[in-house]
């Protein structure tokens, strides 16, 4: 017989922490992770899995990649913050590098991801009013419904999530909402003469890795260009090959005028962000103008560098194409046998299972419980909904390996 007085886990004490001392802000998937390495992760009791979320796409080189963390541990140790009071002998190298890795001319650097969106949206309007000539304070910036673009109060101001806004009013204008992968609804929007931008995820990450139809992107950026509207694309988490190519837009040769990363510029170890703009719309912010203490510092130019050379080294756009094509052949195949998945949909490697229940019923999160207990760790978004997302230096032995811990999970269900 078990004793009933049992100590407590490692997992229930780490829990029982953040339960005690941490705002709610989350409602986090019992696992206590402590190590990572590539695909993987361990928790406390030593137990292995695999990582499906990869941080909400930030980790696509892999957990604790060796030569990202090399660069962050050799630059930590030698100079880590100058702020932009001072030149540092790191950041002209990076924003040389990143503006020819991106096709730009000049890059914006920030921390997170909802402070680049925040500098693209002043940089947007500035630019409209300087350079467009929009009257003072009447910019109109488009939205989609069903957007996710970060927790700002600007940001959420245009959010039509209820969890992510109620109560953190009062909302900033000048924002215009439309449904997402509309066309027409679009060219309605640009009718207006004070739209200065359309900010737009080439795939909608939270509102269930929601892929719009061919075309759209590239219809939407030729009505933008036609109306003298800037395309702002925020690719923070399709980004940095997660979908098989460098950027999702690169799908339909779209070249956004504005250009969003965060997450997996750092691969994940750093919090590094940034905004890519041409020199007719970046030169329009001058000294004082705006700023971060951190952003550009010496450990984010040097950790950027080198996650964007691993995913060029390694071909991760390509394994991510490959084995997300993969992927969705063989859950295909599940959804054929078993009831419970309505579909699966995604691009290179972000995809998403959407489970055949109500949007209300906790069957995405059971489901993922079971799949903790089965070695694999995924996350349930909005709607019944879950995203499949590993690392991109995932290979196809392993690849299949949590297609058949995916597929013995669901059918245990
Ligand atoms: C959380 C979601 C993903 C983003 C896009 C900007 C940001 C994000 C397209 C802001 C951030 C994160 C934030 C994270 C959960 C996560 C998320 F489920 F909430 F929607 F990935 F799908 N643009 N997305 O997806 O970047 O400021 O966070 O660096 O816990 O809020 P950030």
């Amino acid at each position: 017989m078990e004793t009933l007085m049992k100590e407590k886990t490692k997992s229930q004490q780490a829990i029982e922490l953040e339960n005690n001392y941490g705002a709610h802000n989350y409602h986090s998937l019992p696992v206590v992770l402590e190590k990572g390495k590539g695909v993987y992760v361990w928790d406390v009791e030593g137990k292995k899995y695999y990582d499906f979320l990869s941080a909400y796409s930030a980790v696509n080189q892999g957990h604790c990649h060796p030569k990202i963390i090399k660069a962050l541990t050799d630059q930590a140790s030698t100079l880590a913050l100058t702020s932009r009071a001072f030149y540092n002998d790191c950041l002209g190298v990076y924003e040389k590098y990143v503006t020819e890795y991106f096709g730009f001319d000049k890059v914006l650097p920030m921390n997170t991801g909802a402070e680049a969106v925040e500098t693209a949206l002043k940089l947007t309007r500035k630019w409209a009013y300087e350079v467009k000539g929009i009257d003072e304070n009447e910019a109109v910036i488009i939205v989609c419904k069903g957007n996710f673009h970060g927790r700002t109060t600007t940001i959420i101001s245009f959010s039509n999530d209820p969890t992510a806004r109620k109560n953190f009013g009062p909302y900033t204008p000048g924002f215009l909402k439309i449904p997402y992968n509309d066309i027409n609804a679009l060219e309605e929007a640009l009718k207006n003469k004070n739209v200065a931008g359309f900010l737009v995820e080439p795939i909608q990450g939270e509102a269930g890795v929601f892929v719009p139809n061919d075309g759209y992107l590239e219809e939407a950026y030729e009505l933008c260009k036609a109306a003298g509207v800037l395309f702002i694309a925020d690719e923070v988490q399709t980004g940095i090959a997660r979908t098989g190519k460098l950027l999702a837009c690169d799908y339909e040769n779209v070249k956004p005028d504005v250009l969003i990363l965060g997450k997996a510029l750092s691969g994940g170890v750093y919090p590094v962000s940034a905004v890519l703009a041409n020199n007719n719309i970046m030169n329009v912010i001058k000294p004082g103008e705006h700023g971060s203490t951190f952003g550009g510092n010496p450990i984010a130019a040097k950790v950027a560098i080198a996650a964007l050379e691993v995913i060029k080294d390694e071909k991760l756009a390509e394994n991510a194409q490959r084995l997300g094509e993969l992927f969705r052949v063989e859950i295909n195949k599940l959804v054929a046998e078993i009831d419970i998945i309505k579909l699966v949909r995604g691009k290179g490697l972000l995809n998403a299972i959407v489970i055949n229940d109500t949007e209300d019923s906790s069957t995405a999160w059971d489901i993922c419980l079971k799949l903790r207990d089965n070695g694999l760790l995924a996350k349930p978004t909005h709607g019944n909904i879950i995203r499949f997302a590993p690392p991109l230096v995932i290979n196809e032995s392993q690849l299949l390996e949590c297609v058949a811990i995916i597929k013995k999970t669901f059918k245990e269900f």
